[in-house]
């Protein structure tokens, strides 16, 4: 089929209808015109859910009618488009956000009210796509806001999962999952293009034939081919016109049904095909950091990898541009390994299907491709066994041999036969088995490698990728986090938005270097006041959360100190409880003790499969019960694990903190993020010199952030010198007062064997260093508790902490990664150019 020709002058509004327009009246005429025509409802039937939708639809219209114009300007322009490939993207509800980008969202909030409907009510309606496990899903989020933002062409391209990371209860203190069903009520985002399906082909084998020209070429005869039918979505940028694409592919048979089988009268053989194929797709590996050598994980890699190549391949053909401009017409990116395999794929598809020889097609790649590393764990290096990949990718396996034959050639040439060099850095690990090793596929076929924060990317080079290092110093770069202001200033904490914005005016919203400016205000009792009702007003917000899904009841004037994000040992929220247990022991100790009140609130989730992690979550829900039913210490201190974090729950939670726990062991946490987001609402920090903290620090002042630990240089020194553990415990009363208890039942009636791993683990190895950060910590802790008393400099000290903090938009991170990596530039969208075509 012949693809129709975009003309500019066939999209776009002329006039504001009811599709485009932003007035109060015509929205509520839209929205009602979709409450019936898309849902099918009238008010007197209509549910909440039926509200959302039509508000969904209703501001879907006004996106397409931008994204129809961008796509237009692309395909004219035939611009230079950066390709983000994630396995993940945790893009949290798409509603408020589209409101606050559009800049409708107090038009819609009045057009609700008169409507006598709550926006939030309906906001809250959205089942999120949960397309991510954290750190590095959520930062893709990030980063495809801050593009369109910034009118960067871009594709973010993933995995369409039918079920999202799985929603966490807590069944008696443990963690129970729930499988994810966002898709249960329809996702009024999305648009289905199957016109755009492409093949995808597993195992088999390969063969050699003659091209029409009389060449050699290799032919892949797979096992069985899967279709990718891409579902997209609009991302639209802060107040411009750029609407870019995510796209997302779901696996499907090619033929759903098998007639065959059927005829011969087996009627679930005849589905069976449709069944296997779209499993590919079903769901998202709950894994934080490890991988799992599972072969459906490298199926679901290969596949998305694969779906987006053969996209691109697609889109340049359609625009008549020639292949050997691949690298010039896309940037590609890798989120993490998980897609490193597109090294390999980017090879076949040139050298097999499109015929072009080795070296032009190895220069192509090399030049596309640029690779970001988000952790030195090293059991989050993916590796896969040699028979599992060959028996899945038999053609990619030969060309990995082929690029690691020719790639140690230049390594034996530049350092000669240095076999125990050479043997770290094949792409073939060949210590114990034989595996292909992904992080050295990533680093060999892209011309940039970066890690996430300054402290991470000096790692990089001094350990997990020394040699790599060595060998390509010219390649390594840095590119520290940074999260979008909109999300997660602009729609979680309007009120300060709003007190910002009414002193300095709102160029903060996208330039947010801008944000400085209130520095001035920093001592004034006025603006001091108001900063701190608002934190206050955001922080009854929580407690009546806490209290609706936990049962807690929390004091609002109490220091709400907040750890949230994946639980992980190297996070360490047990040295977290270890602080909570001896604050309660003092009191114990001392019932009239005047300390400063606390709210200790945790939220997380743990891999299923990660047993010391969700021991760890059972330990803070036992702790909490002690705690809170304890009458000695009443208002004093409050313990609360918040279940089921994910994005919309996370949004109101980081406006609400006063103290935001970054407390990892030094050199583990290659950035952080929510570290970023606390500290722009005006929370301070306590931490250690980890990640993105030591640029936090410095960019907000180390008189406004409480340090502690030990350094990463410590932790060398002392793994090298001999760690003991139990020594730390031991010489420090408070410390073995709280591990006894832990051990000896204290917190879960008497069970001595519940905590018996954890402890155990704390006194013998403790891997992530606790007993030796234990009372450094402490100590800082006590240095918190005295300044939240002096309610001045505390919130001098907070407001510094936001008016500092410009470096951490993604605006900045997205405008490095065009200057270092990607060599893009802007592609302003104008609608009436569009319309007219003269643009
Ligand atoms: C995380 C890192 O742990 C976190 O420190 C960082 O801020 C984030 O990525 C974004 O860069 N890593 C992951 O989520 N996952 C893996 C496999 O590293």
């Amino acid at each position: 089929i012949q693809e129709p020709q975009l003309q500019g002058q066939d999209v776009g509004m002329q006039c504001e209808d009811d599709r485009t327009g932003i007035g109060v009246e015509t929205l509520k005429r839209a929205f009602l015109d979709n409450l019936f025509y898309v849902q099918g409802k009238f008010p007197a039937l209509a549910t909440k859910h039926d509200y959302y939708m039509a508000l969904a639809y209703t501001v879907r219209d006004r996106l397409l009618q931008r994204w129809v114009n961008t796509a237009a300007i692309y395909t004219q322009e035939g611009s230079r488009t950066v390709a983000y490939l994630s396995a993940e993207f945790l893009m949290g509800p798409h509603l408020g956000n589209n409101l606050i980008n559009l800049g409708i969202y107090n038009q819609v909030q009045q057009a609700m009210t008169e409507l006598k409907l709550d926006l939030k009510e309906l906001l809250a309606k959205e089942e999120e796509p949960g397309l991510g496990n954290g750190g590095l899903g959520r930062l893709a989020a990030c980063y495809l806001d801050s593009l369109a933002s910034l009118e960067i062409p871009t594709l973010g391209y993933g995995i369409r999962y039918e079920f999202g990371i799985f929603d966490q209860i807590i069944r008696n203190g443990w963690q129970v999952e729930k499988t994810d069903k966002w898709l249960r009520y329809g996702n009024p985002w999305e648009i289905a293009r199957p016109e755009w399906a492409v093949s995808v082909k597993f195992g088999g084998r390969t063969e050699a034939h003659k091209n029409a020209q009389g060449r050699y070429q290799v032919r892949w005869v797979p096992h069985k081919v899967v279709l990718g039918i891409p579902y997209d979505t609009p991302i639209l940028g802060y107040k411009v016109n750029t609407a870019n694409t995510l796209r997302l592919w779901k696996a499907e048979a090619p033929e759903s049904f098998d007639f065959e089988a059927f005829n011969r009268g087996n009627y679930y053989g005849a589905v069976d095909q449709k069944v296997t194929s779209e499993n590919l797709t079903k769901v998202l590996y709950p894994n934080d950091e490890t991988y799992e050598g599972k072969q459906l994980r490298l199926e679901q890699q290969y596949f998305f990898v694969s779906c987006a190549l053969q996209d691109m391949l697609r889109i340049m053909l359609r625009q008549k541009l020639p292949l050997e401009q691949f690298h010039e017409k896309f940037a590609v990116q890798l989120n993490d390994t998980h897609p490193a395999i597109a090294v390999a794929e980017l090879m076949r598809l040139l050298l097999d299907e499109h015929e072009m020889d080795w070296e032009p097609a190895w220069e192509i790649t090399q030049k596309t491709f640029g690779y970001t590393n988000h952790t030195l764990l090293p059991e989050a290096l993916e590796k896969w066994s040699l028979k599992l990949f060959s028996s899945l990718l038999p053609r990619h396996l030969e060309i990995i041999y082929e690029i690691n034959w020719r790639f140690l050639e230049q390594v034996r040439h530049k350092f000669g036969t240095d076999e125990g060099r050479i043997g770290r850095l094949s792409l073939i690990d060949e210590n114990d088995g034989k595996f292909v090793r992904m992080a050295h596929l990533a680093c060999v076929g892209s011309h940039r490698i970066n890690g996430v924060a300054e402290l991470h990317s000096e790692l990089l080079k001094k350990t997990t990728l020394l040699d790599f290092y060595e060998f390509f110093p010219e390649k390594f770069t840095n590119v520290t986090n940074g999260v979008t202001p909109r999300r997660w200033i602009v729609l979680s904490n309007p009120k300060l938005a709003n007190l910002i914005t009414s002193c300095i005016g709102d160029s903060w919203i996208k330039h947010l270097e801008d944000v400085q400016q209130i520095e001035t205000f920093a001592q004034d009792p006025g603006f001091q006041k108001e900063w701190q009702q608002i934190k206050r007003e955001n922080k009854v917000n929580v407690a009546s959360i806490l209290l609706d899904r936990t049962g807690v009841k929390v004091d609002p004037d109490s220091l709400f100190d907040i750890q949230v994000k994946r639980i992980h040992q190297y996070k360490r929220q047990h040295l977290n409880i270890l602080h909570a247990i001896t604050l309660y022991n003092q009191i114990k100790q001392n019932p009239n003790l005047d300390i400063t009140p606390r709210t200790l609130i945790f939220a997380g989730k743990a891999a299923p499969g990660y047993y010391i992690a969700k021991l760890i979550i059972k330990l803070i829900d036992s702790v909490a019960d002690v705690v809170n039913k304890d009458p000695d210490i009443g208002d004093r201190l409050k313990v609360v694990f918040l279940p089921d974090y994910n994005v919309k729950n996370s949004q109101p939670i980081y406006p609400a903190a006063d103290l935001s726990e970054q407390i990892s062991t030094a050199g583990k946490e290659a950035s952080g993020t929510g570290n970023m987001k606390f500290a722009m609402n005006g929370a301070l920090t306590i931490g250690t010199l980890d990640g993105a903290n030591i640029e936090i620090r410095n960019a907000v002042g180390a008189e406004n952030f409480f340090l502690f630990g030990l350094t990463t240089e410590d932790v060398g020194a002392l793994r090298l010198t001999g760690y003991r553990p139990w020594e730390y415990y031991e010489a420090n009363p408070q410390l073995k007062q709280a591990i006894d208890q832990i051990a000896s039942g204290y917190f879960s009636h008497g069970d001595r064997r519940l905590f018996k791993p954890l402890v155990d683990l704390l006194l013998d190895k403790d891997p992530f260093m606790l007993m030796a950060d234990y009372q450094p910590y402490i100590d800082c802790q006590q240095q918190v508790s005295q300044t939240y008393r002096d309610r001045d400099r505390w919130l001098q000290m907070s407001i510094l902490n936001t008016a500092r903090m410009g470096k951490f938009s993604s605006d900045r991170a997205i405008r490095e990664y065009c200057q270092q990596i990607w060599k893009v530039k802007p592609v302003p969208v104008q609608l009436a150019a569009a319309k007219t075509g003269d643009g």
